[in-house]
């Protein structure tokens, strides 16, 4: 047996650009099948069969999905709420905590978790990036609009400067598939693109 490393953490968000526009009162601004199917399988698979992914998320984006969805199977749903007493273990899938900090704690010490992913919304994305030397990872899905008006409210607050965009190889062995290029899809166009920290 050999020893465990400690989980990585990765944001995973997709983003229009050039705002980084990320929400609409409450919900996507967007319908994107092919990038729902992207996001479910990189969260969810794992090299090591034994283990599952967490995912940490805001309050507002856990009411956000649809109750019939929730929590994301076969992963370890960690929902952040101020108003959450510190520490609340639902069921084996579920845990509740009240702060960014307790989040991580509390998947540092699971057993079996391969990789953490931060699913959102912009309040949790934010304070993650701006923690320093936190994030290991950011995978954004760059979309890029066709010229019609998309509405949205909630942004995410990128620093490009701050970031190194990787190799599309990186990438690829980074959530072990082999990406698309430009998918099209209901008038937008999208790419994967994994960040790592500038030193
Ligand atoms: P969030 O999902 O970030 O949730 C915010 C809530 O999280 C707060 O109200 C609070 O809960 C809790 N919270 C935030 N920070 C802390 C903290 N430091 N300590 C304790 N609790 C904290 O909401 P946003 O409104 O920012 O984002 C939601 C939007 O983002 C939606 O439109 C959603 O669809 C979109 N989204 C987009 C994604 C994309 O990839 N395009 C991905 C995910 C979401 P409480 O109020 O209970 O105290
Ligand atoms: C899928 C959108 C997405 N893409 C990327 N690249 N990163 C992300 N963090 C997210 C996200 C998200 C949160 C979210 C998930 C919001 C939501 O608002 C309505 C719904 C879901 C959702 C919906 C599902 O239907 C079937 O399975 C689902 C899983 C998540």
């Amino acid at each position: 047996m050999s020893k465990q490393l400690q989980p990585q953490i990765s944001v995973v968000v997709a983003a229009l650009k050039p705002s980084y526009g990320i929400g609409y009162k409450g919900s996507l601004p967007w319908k994107l099948k092919k990038e729902m199917a992207f996001f479910k399988r990189v969260t969810t698979n794992t090299i090591d069969s034994s283990k599952r992914n967490a995912v940490i998320m805001g309050r507002k984006t856990w009411d956000s999905i649809p109750t019939k969805f929730r929590p994301l199977p076969n992963r370890l749903n960690v929902i952040i709420s101020r108003s959450y007493p510190n520490v609340n273990i639902v069921d084996e899938n579920v845990i509740q905590v009240n702060s960014i900090e307790e989040s991580i704690e509390v998947v540092k010490n699971q057993k079996n978790i391969e990789n953490i992913f931060i699913i959102g919304g912009a309040e949790i994305y934010n304070a993650f990036m701006n923690t320093k030397n936190l994030v290991d990872n950011l995978l954004i899905t760059e979309i890029e609009n066709s010229n019609e008006v998309i509405e949205m409210d909630t942004f995410l607050n990128f620093d490009a400067d701050k970031w190194e965009k990787q190799s599309k190889t990186k990438l690829n062995s980074f959530i072990n598939e082999e990406v698309e290029d430009d998918i099209e899809e209901n008038n937008f166009k999208y790419n994967y693109t994994l960040w790592q920290k500038k030193n």
